[in-house]
């Protein structure tokens, strides 16, 4: 499924990841490919008109994502414009008093019928109660075909072959299901190789009587943008509060998926991707946006940009190291900031003039920690005043910390080189190693 948005955009993508420059240039080429990828993918054109336009003006003046190249800030955008053509997660809904009724119509053949079955398995697996009823009267096999079915997933399956007036049969399902108790009553309703005022009026008389929590489209995927044309008169008519895409496993361009919200205003629930009964899933936008622009590419984006908030993190703690009144409260708390920033190395490439000198250094953790130790088992006094440690401080704190007292000497040296240090190149106003960093 999206095969051929998968490959459209991975060439685009591709082309954008060399780009260096947010120039003109490099968006018109490639809102160009992406019009042409969309189009070619059977997305409605005025989906494909806003999605360029919107993606043009937030690009226009657009600073680069802070961690990300020109071409990777584009492509966080795009990304983010197709999850915003998606709509949210919407999730099906339920009934203040059971049943929730999921009545499900489309055109014949468009898996109506199928997904009752899969929706059906998908709600007990979920720990529902469940029964499926058809209110197709003309086709007396309808029923059969949807019994056999519920039957093979051991849900309770509701007819009456006898009753051949739609909208008694419906209230009679809803009846039925309020006796058993049952959770979520899934409908199946009759298709029509085209739309009928008949069977219209049908659908909208079942729905005045027994008040539907939600009424599903079921749209053949294969089917593109007829598909969307049928449903946005379904939708005039009856009122539909969601679309459920079926056949997506076979050669549908998958347009029709980044159409629908758009067009219709209502959100996919559920797609279906192949015939058996377990080919079924809820629609995840951001899924089926990873999907379609490559997911590894879409992920390694998102940690670049965390890794570049990292750094934002790592340059306030250097530009403190720099400037702060040195108490040992401060090393304190600053130990503990570059403990929680991850790797030191990070840290310490940020601190002006050392970048370049540490590339090959390993930073020896355990020692922060000894460090850290030793200021923990100082007093609040003592961190403000270390001229007033003397032998006998040194002996408790030596304790309390689990170190030695010439550990507690080394951290209290380090301590005053670094303040010295500190005054000195402030003095000087030159950058250098500030502090004798435990390596
Ligand atoms: N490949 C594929 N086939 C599907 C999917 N959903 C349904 N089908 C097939 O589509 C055909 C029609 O499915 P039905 O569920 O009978 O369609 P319907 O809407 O109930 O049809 P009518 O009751 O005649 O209006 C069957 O052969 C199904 O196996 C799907 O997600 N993928
Ligand atoms: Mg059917």
């Amino acid at each position: 499924m999206f095969e051929l948005l998968t490959e459209k955009f991975s060439n685009v993508i591709e082309k954008l990841k060399r780009a260096k420059k947010l120039d003109e240039k490099t968006v018109d080429e490639a809102l160009k490919d992406i019009k042409r990828a969309l189009l070619e993918a059977d997305v409605n054109i005025e989906v494909v008109q806003k999605f360029i336009n919107d993606l043009k003006q937030k690009l226009v003046g657009q600073e680069l994502i802070k961690g990300l190249t020109a071409g990777e800030t584009i492509v966080k955008l795009i990304y983010d414009e197709v999850l915003e053509i998606l709509g949210e997660h919407a999730p099906l809904e339920k009934a203040e008093k059971p049943p929730s009724i999921v009545m499900l119509v489309g055109l014949q053949g468009t898996g109506k019928t199928t997904t009752a079955g899969k929706l059906a398995k998908y709600l007990k697996s979920k720990g529902y109660t469940v029964a499926v009823a058809s209110t197709d009267v003309r086709r007396p096999a309808a029923m059969k075909q949807l019994c056999t079915l519920a039957q093979s997933i051991d849900a309770k399956c509701y007819a009456d072959e006898e009753e051949k007036d739609a909208v008694k049969l419906a209230e009679k399902f809803v009846k039925q299901a309020q006796n058993d108790g049952i959770s979520y009553l899934i409908l199946d309703t009759a298709g029509r190789l085209h739309i009928d005022e008949e069977l219209m009026e049908e659908l909208v008389k079942i729905k005045q009587k027994i008040n539907p929590t939600e009424i599903l489209y079921v749209a053949d995927a294969m089917q593109g943008q007829d598909a969307i044309n049928t449903a946005q008169t379904y939708h005039e008519k009856i009122g539909l509060t969601g679309v459920v895409l079926t056949k997506l496993d076979g050669d549908a361009k998958g347009g029709i998926a980044l159409s629908v919200r758009k067009i219709l205003g209502v959100p996919i629930k559920f797609i279906g991707t192949g015939e058996k009964i377990e080919d079924f899933q809820p629609f995840y936008p951001d899924r089926i946006a990873q999907r379609i622009l490559g997911l590894g590419d879409i992920q390694s984006l998102i940690e670049k940009m965390q890794n570049a908030i990292d750094e934002d993190k790592a340059e306030q703690m250097a530009k403190r190291v720099m400037n702060a009144e040195f108490t040992l409260e401060d090393l304190k708390e600053q130990i503990k900031m570059i403990r929680n920033l991850g790797p030191i190395e990070n840290v310490l490439k940020m601190i002006p003039g050392l970048g370049s000198k540490i590339k090959h250094l390993k930073v020896d953790e355990k020692r922060f920690v000894k460090i850290e130790a030793v200021i923990n088992s100082m007093t609040p006094e003592e961190r403000k005043n270390p001229h007033i440690i003397n032998g006998s401080r040194k002996k408790r704190i030596a304790r309390g910390s689990g170190t030695t007292i010439m550990d507690v000497n080394q951290v209290l040296k380090q301590y005053k080189e670094m303040k010295k240090m500190m005054k000195k190149m402030k003095k000087s106003g030159k950058m250098k190693l500030p502090f004798n960093l435990p390596m």
